[in-house]
Protein backbone atom coordinates (compact mmCIF):
# COMPACT_ATOMS: atom_id res chain seq x y z
CA UNK A 1 0.00 0.00 0.00
CA UNK A 2 1.42 3.40 -0.58
CA UNK A 3 0.59 5.71 1.92
CA UNK A 4 0.37 9.31 1.40
CA UNK A 5 2.71 11.34 3.05
CA UNK A 6 2.18 13.11 6.50
CA UNK A 7 2.21 16.71 6.38
CA UNK A 8 2.95 16.92 10.72
CA UNK A 9 4.73 14.85 13.00
CA UNK A 10 3.59 16.28 16.80
CA UNK A 11 6.23 15.54 19.66
CA UNK A 12 5.09 14.73 23.17
CA UNK A 13 8.57 15.25 25.10
CA UNK A 14 8.67 13.66 28.87
CA UNK A 15 8.76 10.22 27.74
CA UNK A 16 8.77 10.12 24.82
CA UNK A 17 11.46 12.41 22.87
CA UNK A 18 13.96 11.25 26.32
CA UNK A 19 13.00 9.69 29.43
CA UNK A 20 13.41 12.83 31.29
CA UNK A 21 10.81 11.71 34.71
CA UNK A 22 12.77 9.21 37.04
CA UNK A 23 16.25 10.42 36.28
CA UNK A 24 15.27 14.24 35.45
CA UNK A 25 12.32 15.92 37.04
CA UNK A 26 12.18 13.23 39.95
CA UNK A 27 15.44 14.05 40.74
CA UNK A 28 15.14 17.67 40.34
CA UNK A 29 12.20 17.92 42.19
CA UNK A 30 14.11 16.29 44.99
CA UNK A 31 17.25 18.09 44.93
CA UNK A 32 14.68 21.69 45.55
CA UNK A 33 13.21 19.94 48.60
CA UNK A 34 16.62 19.44 49.92
CA UNK A 35 17.68 22.93 49.34
CA UNK A 36 14.66 23.90 50.76
CA UNK A 37 14.99 22.05 53.79
CA UNK A 38 11.91 19.84 53.16
CA UNK A 39 12.46 16.40 54.41
CA UNK A 40 10.37 14.89 51.82
CA UNK A 41 11.74 12.57 48.65
CA UNK A 42 9.73 10.88 45.97
CA UNK A 43 11.05 7.50 45.20
CA UNK A 44 11.21 5.88 41.52
CA UNK A 45 8.09 4.05 42.64
CA UNK A 46 6.09 6.72 44.32
CA UNK A 47 7.11 9.21 41.00
CA UNK A 48 5.55 6.35 38.83
CA UNK A 49 2.14 6.66 40.61
CA UNK A 50 2.12 10.63 40.62
CA UNK A 51 2.77 10.65 37.24
CA UNK A 52 -1.30 10.15 36.79
CA UNK A 53 -1.43 13.80 38.07
CA UNK A 54 -0.17 15.81 34.42
CA UNK A 55 2.44 18.70 35.33
CA UNK A 56 4.55 18.93 37.52
CA UNK A 57 3.28 21.72 40.30
CA UNK A 58 -0.14 20.02 39.95
CA UNK A 59 1.67 16.64 40.70
CA UNK A 60 3.73 18.20 43.72
CA UNK A 61 0.03 19.84 45.18
CA UNK A 62 -1.55 16.42 44.83
CA UNK A 63 1.28 15.14 46.93
CA UNK A 64 1.22 17.61 49.49
CA UNK A 65 -2.68 16.36 50.45
CA UNK A 66 -1.26 13.33 52.20
CA UNK A 67 1.71 15.20 53.72
CA UNK A 68 0.69 16.04 57.11
CA UNK A 69 3.70 18.42 57.42
CA UNK A 70 2.28 20.14 53.85
CA UNK A 71 0.92 23.81 54.68
CA UNK A 72 -2.43 23.67 55.11
CA UNK A 73 -3.87 27.07 54.11
CA UNK A 74 -4.80 26.99 50.10
CA UNK A 75 -2.58 30.09 49.94
CA UNK A 76 0.25 28.98 51.79
CA UNK A 77 0.28 25.85 49.86
CA UNK A 78 0.04 27.40 46.53
CA UNK A 79 3.09 29.66 47.33
CA UNK A 80 5.22 26.63 47.98
CA UNK A 81 4.30 25.02 45.09
CA UNK A 82 5.62 27.72 43.05
CA UNK A 83 8.48 28.31 45.01
CA UNK A 84 9.35 24.21 44.98
CA UNK A 85 8.17 24.05 41.00
CA UNK A 86 10.44 26.68 40.22
CA UNK A 87 13.54 25.50 41.99
CA UNK A 88 12.82 21.86 40.61
CA UNK A 89 12.99 23.68 37.32
CA UNK A 90 16.13 25.09 37.76
CA UNK A 91 17.38 21.92 39.09
CA UNK A 92 16.45 19.83 36.06
CA UNK A 93 18.09 22.31 33.78
CA UNK A 94 21.46 22.15 35.48
CA UNK A 95 20.61 18.60 35.08
CA UNK A 96 20.26 18.66 31.37
CA UNK A 97 23.89 21.19 31.05
CA UNK A 98 25.43 18.36 32.51
CA UNK A 99 24.51 15.50 30.01
CA UNK A 100 22.47 13.64 32.57
CA UNK A 101 20.02 12.71 29.94
CA UNK A 102 20.03 11.39 26.01
CA UNK A 103 17.52 11.55 23.85
CA UNK A 104 16.09 8.18 23.59
CA UNK A 105 17.13 6.34 21.14
CA UNK A 106 15.69 6.76 16.83
CA UNK A 107 14.74 10.47 17.85
CA UNK A 108 17.28 12.47 16.27
CA UNK A 109 17.13 10.02 13.52
CA UNK A 110 13.68 10.61 12.85
CA UNK A 111 13.53 14.33 13.70
CA UNK A 112 16.37 14.98 10.82
CA UNK A 113 14.61 12.78 8.63
CA UNK A 114 11.34 15.19 8.99
CA UNK A 115 13.46 18.38 8.71
CA UNK A 116 14.99 16.56 5.45
CA UNK A 117 12.07 15.87 3.54
CA UNK A 118 10.41 19.27 5.25
CA UNK A 119 7.46 17.64 7.19
CA UNK A 120 6.56 20.32 9.67
CA UNK A 121 7.01 19.33 12.94
CA UNK A 122 5.25 20.24 16.52
CA UNK A 123 6.50 20.11 19.99
CA UNK A 124 3.14 19.45 21.91
CA UNK A 125 3.82 18.80 25.52
CA UNK A 126 2.42 19.20 29.33
CA UNK A 127 5.97 20.27 30.38
CA UNK A 128 6.69 23.83 31.17
CA UNK A 129 8.78 25.90 28.62
CA UNK A 130 11.93 26.39 30.19
CA UNK A 131 12.16 22.34 30.28
CA UNK A 132 11.89 22.32 26.53
CA UNK A 133 14.35 24.95 26.07
CA UNK A 134 16.73 22.64 28.63
CA UNK A 135 16.44 19.57 26.75
CA UNK A 136 15.71 20.58 23.31
CA UNK A 137 18.69 23.35 23.31
CA UNK A 138 20.83 20.68 25.29
CA UNK A 139 20.58 18.25 22.12
CA UNK A 140 19.46 20.42 19.11
CA UNK A 141 21.81 23.50 19.67
CA UNK A 142 20.71 26.93 20.41
CA UNK A 143 18.67 27.06 17.33
CA UNK A 144 16.37 24.10 18.07
CA UNK A 145 13.35 26.42 17.66
CA UNK A 146 14.08 26.74 13.83
CA UNK A 147 13.57 22.66 13.93
CA UNK A 148 9.79 23.23 14.53
CA UNK A 149 6.50 25.15 13.17
CA UNK A 150 4.92 25.02 16.34
CA UNK A 151 6.08 24.74 19.81
CA UNK A 152 3.35 24.47 22.47
CA UNK A 153 3.88 23.80 26.15
CA UNK A 154 2.15 23.71 30.10
CA UNK A 155 2.11 27.40 29.72
CA UNK A 156 0.46 27.47 26.95
CA UNK A 157 -3.09 25.26 27.15
CA UNK A 158 -5.80 26.38 29.91
CA UNK A 159 -6.16 22.40 30.21
CA UNK A 160 -3.40 19.83 30.06
CA UNK A 161 -3.09 16.20 28.85
CA UNK A 162 -5.45 14.20 28.73
CA UNK A 163 -7.43 17.64 27.55
CA UNK A 164 -6.96 17.38 24.09
CA UNK A 165 -6.27 21.08 24.18
CA UNK A 166 -2.68 21.07 22.67
CA UNK A 167 -3.08 18.79 20.13
CA UNK A 168 -6.38 21.47 18.96
CA UNK A 169 -4.09 24.31 19.09
CA UNK A 170 -1.25 22.70 16.94
CA UNK A 171 -3.30 21.36 14.39
CA UNK A 172 -4.82 24.95 14.43
CA UNK A 173 -1.38 26.99 14.43
CA UNK A 174 -0.08 24.29 11.21
CA UNK A 175 -3.08 24.75 9.31
CA UNK A 176 -3.77 20.75 9.05
CA UNK A 177 -6.84 18.28 9.80
CA UNK A 178 -6.04 15.55 12.66
CA UNK A 179 -5.63 12.58 10.04
CA UNK A 180 -3.22 14.90 8.15
CA UNK A 181 -0.77 14.92 11.49
CA UNK A 182 0.33 11.86 13.54
CA UNK A 183 1.76 11.89 17.20
CA UNK A 184 4.30 10.36 18.98
CA UNK A 185 3.51 9.74 22.67
CA UNK A 186 4.14 7.84 25.66
CA UNK A 187 1.25 7.42 28.08
CA UNK A 188 -2.06 7.04 28.35
CA UNK A 189 -2.52 10.22 29.37
CA UNK A 190 -1.10 11.93 26.07
CA UNK A 191 -2.55 9.58 23.79
CA UNK A 192 -5.92 10.46 25.39
CA UNK A 193 -5.08 13.61 24.65
CA UNK A 194 -4.24 12.93 21.15
CA UNK A 195 -7.04 10.87 20.15
CA UNK A 196 -10.13 13.50 21.88
CA UNK A 197 -8.28 15.69 18.96
CA UNK A 198 -8.92 12.75 16.48
CA UNK A 199 -4.76 12.65 15.64
CA UNK A 200 -3.37 8.46 15.01
CA UNK A 201 -0.79 8.59 17.67
CA UNK A 202 2.16 6.05 17.59
CA UNK A 203 3.24 5.19 21.11
CA UNK A 204 6.72 4.37 21.78
CA UNK A 205 6.45 2.53 25.30
CA UNK A 206 8.63 4.33 28.22
CA UNK A 207 10.22 3.15 31.81
CA UNK A 208 7.13 4.49 33.58
CA UNK A 209 4.11 3.27 31.18
CA UNK A 210 5.67 0.21 30.05
CA UNK A 211 2.87 -1.80 30.70
CA UNK A 212 0.19 0.76 31.10
CA UNK A 213 -2.60 -0.13 29.23
CA UNK A 214 -3.34 1.83 25.81
CA UNK A 215 -6.77 2.37 24.41
CA UNK A 216 -6.65 3.64 20.96
CA UNK A 217 -2.98 4.19 19.66
CA UNK A 218 -2.50 3.29 16.44
CA UNK A 219 0.75 1.55 16.50
CA UNK A 220 2.37 0.54 19.57
CA UNK A 221 5.95 -0.77 20.07
CA UNK A 222 9.13 -0.39 22.24
CA UNK A 223 10.93 2.66 20.72
CA UNK A 224 11.48 4.28 17.85
CA UNK A 225 14.96 2.89 17.25
CA UNK A 226 13.34 -0.36 16.14
CA UNK A 227 11.11 -1.92 13.88
CA UNK A 228 11.00 -5.11 15.47
CA UNK A 229 8.01 -5.22 18.31
CA UNK A 230 5.38 -3.01 16.93
CA UNK A 231 1.81 -3.47 16.70
CA UNK A 232 0.78 -3.47 13.76
CA UNK A 233 3.64 -4.76 12.50
CA UNK A 234 6.33 -3.68 10.04
CA UNK A 235 7.32 -5.32 7.24
CA UNK A 236 11.08 -6.33 7.78
CA UNK A 237 12.53 -7.54 3.93
CA UNK A 238 15.76 -10.15 4.15
CA UNK A 239 15.00 -11.42 7.43
CA UNK A 240 18.58 -9.41 8.25
CA UNK A 241 19.22 -8.83 12.16
CA UNK A 242 18.99 -4.91 11.84
CA UNK A 243 15.56 -4.23 11.06
CA UNK A 244 16.17 -0.37 11.32
CA UNK A 245 14.59 2.54 13.22
CA UNK A 246 11.49 3.51 12.53
CA UNK A 247 11.10 6.31 9.85
CA UNK A 248 8.93 8.27 8.73
CA UNK A 249 6.97 6.27 5.68
CA UNK A 250 6.58 3.68 8.38
CA UNK A 251 4.39 6.25 10.21
CA UNK A 252 2.58 7.42 6.86
CA UNK A 253 1.68 3.57 6.60
CA UNK A 254 0.14 2.88 9.94
CA UNK A 255 -1.64 6.03 9.89
CA UNK A 256 -2.69 5.06 6.45
CA UNK A 257 -4.12 1.78 7.88
CA UNK A 258 -6.05 3.61 10.97
CA UNK A 259 -7.23 6.09 8.93
CA UNK A 260 -8.79 3.99 6.73
CA UNK A 261 -11.17 2.02 9.34
C1 LIG B 1 4.97 15.27 31.20
C2 LIG B 1 4.53 16.00 32.40
C3 LIG B 1 5.32 17.13 32.95
C4 LIG B 1 6.68 16.76 33.51
C5 LIG B 1 7.25 17.83 34.38
O1 LIG B 1 4.62 15.95 30.06
O2 LIG B 1 3.46 15.69 32.93
O3 LIG B 1 4.56 17.68 33.98
O4 LIG B 1 6.56 15.61 34.32
O5 LIG B 1 7.25 19.07 33.79
P1 LIG B 1 4.65 15.33 28.54
P2 LIG B 1 6.68 20.37 34.54
O6 LIG B 1 4.74 13.84 28.61
O7 LIG B 1 3.36 15.83 27.95
O8 LIG B 1 5.86 15.94 27.86
O9 LIG B 1 7.21 20.32 35.92
O10 LIG B 1 7.18 21.53 33.73
O11 LIG B 1 5.18 20.27 34.51
MG1 LIG C 1 5.04 11.91 27.75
Amino acid sequence: MHAPPLQGVLWDVDGTIAETERDGHRVAFNRAFAAHGIPWRWSVEHYGELLAIAGGRERLLHDMESRPDAPTAPGERDALSRTLHAAKNEAYAALLAAGGISFRPGVRELLEECRARGVPMAITTTTSRANIDALLGQHLGAAWRDWFSVVLGGEDVARKKPDPEVYVRALQLMALQPHQAVAIEDSPAGVAAARGAGVPVVVARSIYFADAPVDDATAIGPGLHTRRGWTPALRIDGGGTDAGRVTLDDLAWWCAGANQS
